[in-house]
């Protein structure tokens, strides 16, 4: 890792990581043991020191190995931990990476709810956050298009609040009946098990068409939010609608939101599918190394309120995960903050292991009617059971920080141990007894319910289109590309006509020129008339252009500097220096990682820099941006690598801001000349949302460490 100033702040958040304990920090030190800490032998399980533990009880002879003997209870022990290590994996979700962090309140939200987590500013309330992708198995890459997990633990003094969200806010169906088909049907297919985490196949898009409330969803997932740069800037949208119960009994619906304070970005399409070789678990180490380097990502946590007597002024049922609540019409309140601040002890016991429920909820929170989020509550607890058997809650990672204590007994690998003659209530002794509502106790919101018993939904929930339209519509002209672009690759990954035909047909329900463009790209009908007038309108928030961050900031970016022997000194520091001044993290790429001696300087002078990486070992996709200092030999010796020229070229393609200072600049701009196109045209084209240009937003800082650089003046 390069060394930047982020290495200082590492220092003070490793400090801080040991000594400010959260509530739940302190209680997992109760089950944690530190190999690092003192001197220990290994023992068995049942605590007996070992002497060897490479070779079995055997009988062996001078000349002679013999038999190896069952008898031996520690060859027997390890062999049996380790047949045994696997648990089955999350049957969706089940590639994920986990930190811990704290949720703060600067406003109280005690108008609309009674929970301790939403109303008392004071509380440091801690939170365990697992983000994830959906349907690819746990060894599958990080950049695949799907949708992203976001489930967080709120470990409140009320107990445990599971706030079980995704980075989407709506859902592909209505009814949680219909999930184990949706998800048959994303997954690989049955009869060849392939394709792994992708959505690019029949049986998805064949789903897709024969589901119209799908459509709002596919079109979120078409766009850039299913590729994200990072689990740091995405949103987290709770997507169901929970209710919320103030202090006077009155109750809201609700919808929650968590929008990144670093902003909202992702790769471009060919950055994603080469990182998915180039480095699987790209998002699980730009989280991991982010928190190490003390730079903790924050969201702000906002609500969506209507009132309980407003349920039905919308002209989409509020109870319908596949539509949104335009901020039109709710405003988005932002009451709190999220940030992670602590990486995992270990993976296993924590990432893998921690369970979340979404019926666990806390007084001041209730559920509604929304008929995904009931099937949701049955779900959750379920999975947990097949997954990690009854006792799964007394795990370290999902206990809660408050007391527990009930009449719940035994089950397979029962941990606790409850003293006492008496297991249930009412009992003579009045040990253990309900609370009452002063006390803490949740109390269940008296909701009238009466109707006919029947497999329906309200009628609002048989609209599917508007919001997909709305979602297009607002989309920018780039973004609006990488969705019919989208499109152009998943169906053209179905080889069924009738699967990418009907499609095309779909999407003329959306919009007639996103159906030209597919269907030209794909061989689908071309159609030349709109199946549904498109009503034009637009909503706030839904372009991911709109969440750049407050102040605009290259912190915590990677940036490549590339260099060869021969490179110039100045021009190198310079740029280093501005790249850490402004937070961001320099990386330089050799020709070798052996060390590199810059002009004049030659084997022995003692002057040289070891280089993070060599050119062969990363790509430029592993980057958000490049530089090429200049010094006529090191640009020379660029100039006659492919691989160097292909680093250019590549970043070029993905719209990456490039910088180079004297020689290099020229170096940069015949790697990046593409026939037909000249440099000045293409020096203008940046994807300003997956990448900020470092120039455009620290001037001072980065215009100092530039002017360090000699040939300033040539800076691309
Ligand atoms: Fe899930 N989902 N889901 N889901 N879901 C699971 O629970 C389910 C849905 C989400 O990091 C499972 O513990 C049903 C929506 C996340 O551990 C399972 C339905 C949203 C995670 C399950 C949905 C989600 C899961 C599998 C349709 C966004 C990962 C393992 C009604 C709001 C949690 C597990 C983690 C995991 C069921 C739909 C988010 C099987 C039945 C909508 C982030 O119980």
């Amino acid at each position: 890792m390069a060394s930047s100033i982020l290495a200082n702040v590492s220092e003070k958040a490793k400090e801080a990581m040991t000594t400010e304990k959260s509530a739940k920090v302190a209680d997992l030190s109760r089950d944690t043991r530190d190999i690092h800490s003192g001197t220990h032998h290994i023992t068995s399980d049942y605590g007996v020191k070992q002497i060897n533990t490479d070779d079995w009880l055997t009988i062996a002879n001078d000349d002679k190995t013999g038999p190896l003997l069952l008898e031996d209870p520690f060859a027997r022990e390890k062999i049996h931990r380790f047949d045994h290590e696997r648990i089955p994996e999350r049957v969706v979700h089940a590639r994920g990476a986990g930190a811990f962090g704290k949720f703060t309140l600067f406003e109280s939200a005690a108008d609309v709810t009674s929970a301790g987590v939403l109303t008392d500013t004071s509380r440091e309330t801690p939170v365990f956050l697992r983000f994830s992708t959906v349907l690819g198995s746990r060894g599958s890459a990080d950049t695949v298009r799907d949708v992203r997990g976001f489930a967080v633990k709120f470990y409140t003094e009320e107990g445990n609040w599971d706030l079980v969200g995704n980075n989407i806010p709506v859902f592909f169906i209505q009814d949680a009946m219909k999930f184990p088909d949706v998800i048959h049907a994303g997954k690989p297919e049955p009869n060849n098990e392939v394709p792994q985490a992708q959505t690019a196949h029949n049986n998805f898009w064949d789903f897709q068409y024969l589901h119209p409330e799908a459509t709002h969803m596919f079109m979120w997932t078409q766009s850039d939010r299913s590729i994200p740069r990072s689990y740091r800037m995405m949103q987290g949208f709770g997507v169901n609608t929970f209710t919320l119960i103030n202090g006077k009994g009155e109750r809201s619906f609700v919808k929650f939101i968590f929008t990144p304070d670093l902003g909202v970005h992702s790769f471009v399409w060919d950055e994603a599918l080469k990182l998915a070789g180039q480095d699987p678990d790209f998002h699980r180490k730009d989280l991991w190394e982010a928190i190490d380097n003390g730079a903790f990502p924050t969201w702000k946590f906002g609500v969506q309120v209507i009132p309980e007597a407003e349920e039905h002024n919308f002209e989409f049922d509020i109870l319908d995960a596949t539509k949104l609540w335009p901020e039109e019409l709710v405003p988005i309140r932002y009451i709190g903050q999220l940030e992670l601040n602590r990486n995992v002890d270990e993976y296993f016991t924590q990432t893998e292991q921690v369970a979340f429920c979404t019926s666990h909820i806390v007084p001041g929170i209730g559920f509604s009617d929304d008929p995904l989020l009931q099937g949701r509550n049955f779900s959750y607890f379920d999975t947990q059971l097949s997954r990690l058997g009854i006792n799964w809650q007394e795990l370290p990672i999902n206990r809660p920080v408050c007391p527990v204590m009930n009449h719940n007994r035994d089950g397979a690998m029962r941990h606790t141990i409850t003293k006492g003659s008496v297991n249930y209530w009412p009992n003579r002794f009045e040990a253990v007894k309900p609370a009452t509502v002063q006390e803490g106790g949740y109390l269940d919101y008296p909701e009238k319910v009466a109707g006919i018993k029947a497999r329906t939904k309200a009628p609002k929930f048989r609209e599917h289109f508007n919001q997909a339209q709305l979602f297009y519509n607002s989309m920018s002209e780039p973004e609006k590309h990488h969705i019919i672009a989208a499109l152009g690759f998943e169906l053209d990954h179905c080889d069924d006509p009738v699967v990418y035909t009907r499609m095309c047909e779909r999407l003329c329900e959306i919009d007639l020129s996103l159906a030209q463009n597919v269907a030209e790209l794909v061989g689908g009908d071309v159609p030349q008339q709109a199946k549904r007038q498109n009503h034009g309108k637009k909503a706030k928030g839904l372009s991911q252009l709109e969440y750049m961050p407050e102040k605009p900031t290259i912190a915590t970016r990677r940036i490549a500097i590339i260099i060869a022997d021969g490179y110039d000194p100045v021009a190198y520091n310079g740029i280093k220096a501005a790249i850490t001044a402004a937070g961001a993290l320099p990386f330089t790429i050799g020709v070798r990682r052996n060390t590199l001696f810059p002009a004049g300087e030659s084997k022995g002078s003692g002057n040289g820099v070891v280089p993070d990486h060599h050119l062969e070992g990363m790509r430029s996709t592993m980057f958000d941006s490049i530089f090429v200092p200049g010094g006529a030999q090191s640009v020379e010796t660029l100039r006659k690598n492919g691989r160097a020229v292909h680093w250019v070229r590549e970043a070029f393609g993905h719209l990456k801001a490039i910088g180079a200072v004297g020689e290099a600049v020229a170096f940069v701009k015949d790697a990046c000349a593409l026939p037909g196109l000249s440099f000045s045209e293409s020096s203008d084209v940046v994807d300003s949302y997956s990448v900020v240009t470092a120039s455009q937003t620290q001037p001072n800082s980065f215009k100092e460490g530039i002017q360090m650089a000699k040939g300033a003046k040539d800076f691309v």
